[in-house]
């Protein structure tokens, strides 16, 4: 069975949701952002405060900077294969400063970055006939932001628990 980004929690009502895009292969980020947008409506969001930065590279330090106000970080950015190792570099280094801010912080970041060996391939990632990666990423942060919540508000109920309990 196919995992589908849109299985979880998908209702986004009561939380703070940042997009961040990067400018680099804009004509592809800005659909990537399209599907994000319609994400954000079909989850019924109340926020989804849009930033820009010049490329993928730059995203990490954009979501670390953000990680404090938002509830869910969507990262959003296109990588692809030119003729230089540059792109292992650039979508490396936007993949594991991502994944950082999210271990670090404990703020959900999705990975809407498309990494493709063609240009093609990433038309066919955002809006084309793979679906939207914008629309995905914003899907999975809202059920990780979801799935924090539940999680903060279960071990709260365990302390409780665990203080009753002490005092007896
Ligand atoms: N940035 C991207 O977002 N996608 C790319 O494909 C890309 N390539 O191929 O070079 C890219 N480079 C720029 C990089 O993200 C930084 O903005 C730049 O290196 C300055 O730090």
């Amino acid at each position: 069975m196919q995992w589908s980004p849109t299985d979880g929690h998908n209702d986004a009502r009561g939380l703070r949701l940042a997009v961040v895009v990067a400018r680099f292969n804009s004509d592809i980020t800005e659909k990537l952002l399209e599907g994000a947008r319609q994400a954000l409506r079909e989850a019924r969001a109340e926020t989804g405060d849009v930033f820009y930065v010049p490329g993928a590279f730059e995203l990490p330090l954009a979501s670390k900077l953000l990680a404090p106000r938002y509830d869910a970080i969507v990262a959003l950015g296109a990588v692809i294969r030119g003729d230089t190792p540059h792109f292992d570099y650039v979508a490396g280094e936007a993949a594991r400063g991502l994944q950082q801010v999210a271990l670090e912080t404990g703020v959900p970041v999705a990975f809407g970055v498309l990494t493709t060996n063609t240009y093609e391939q990433a038309v066919e990632r955002a809006g084309g006939k793979h679906g939207n990666k914008g629309y995905d990423a914003v899907m999975t942060a809202v059920e990780m932001a979801r799935l924090v919540a539940s999680s903060s508000q279960a071990s709260g109920s365990k302390k409780d628990a665990l203080q009753m309990e002490t005092r007896g």
